[in-house]
């Protein structure tokens, strides 16, 4: 009772990152998310991108660290470096190409094998809009058997229509507050919950390979 009290009062803060092949539509989603914005054309990334968001979940303040990455290989290593310490994993496909699903699921392969995988990891078919002309390559079914079959958030998104956009960030936010409180129950009589309090205005974004504080235990 008194940590689920201690819960309402903090603030959880959580880094999140979006991996996926390039032209997947990872910067789109994230535009449409946080700038209501959709161009046929934004511009590759290179390297990273930052974004925050303050989200409630129940009676807890959830902020996002959102960092896009770059798809082409020759940024692998730098993306990397930026999952390391990510407590969710947003793996993006283009629901038109099988190779970016190959990916994608390559990349949740390498962050489940890790020493501390995420709490959440999110497997997300985009450019659901254009598969209404049958040019689809990754059917629905296969992908959410998949992700069902390792408790994995999944979604069929369009940065272009919304469909499923906020939704997608909305859902990570939650199963993280849920995975966090489960951590939290499992270890409740052995050891102590410690939560991070870091400010919504705090504007540095975590180093790279580093895991902001959340619900881990002491
Ligand atoms: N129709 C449609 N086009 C999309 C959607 N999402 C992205 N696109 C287009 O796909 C192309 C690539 O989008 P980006 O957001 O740059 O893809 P990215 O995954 O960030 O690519 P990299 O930064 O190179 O890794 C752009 O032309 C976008 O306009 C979508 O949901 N529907
Ligand atoms: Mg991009």
């Amino acid at each position: 009772m008194e940590a689920k009290r201690r819960l309402k009062r903090k603030e959880l803060r959580f880094k999140v990152v979006i991996v996926g092949t390039y032209g997947v539509g990872k910067t789109s989603i994230l535009l449409q998310h946080f700038d209501r914005y959709f161009t046929r054309d934004p511009k590759t990334t290179v390297g990273v991108d930052f974004r925050q968001r303050k989200f409630h979940v129940n009676n807890a303040s959830v902020i996002l660290e959102v960092w896009d990455t770059a798809g082409e290989e020759k940024y692998a290593n730098i993306v990397q470096i930026y999952y390391r310490g990510a407590h969710a994993v947003i793996a993006v496909y283009d629901i038109m190409k099988r190779t970016s699903y190959v990916r994608a699921l390559e990349y949740i392969a390498e962050i489940t094998g890790q020493a501390v995988p995420p709490l959440v990891i999110a497997l997300v078919g985009n450019k659901r809009d254009l598969c209404q002309d049958g040019r689809r390559e990754v059917a629905t079914e296969t992908a959410a058997t998949f992700a069902a079959a390792r408790n994995l958030v999944f979604m069929e998104t369009s940065a272009k229509s919304t469909d499923n956009v906020d939704e997608l960030f909305e859902s990570v936010s939650e199963r993280l507050v849920d995975e966090c409180e489960k951590r939290k129950t499992d270890t409740h009589l052995r050891q102590k919950l410690r939560l991070n309090s870091s400010p919504t205005t705090a504007t540095t974004p975590t180093p790279p390979g580093h895991r902001v504080r959340c619900c881990h235990t002491s």
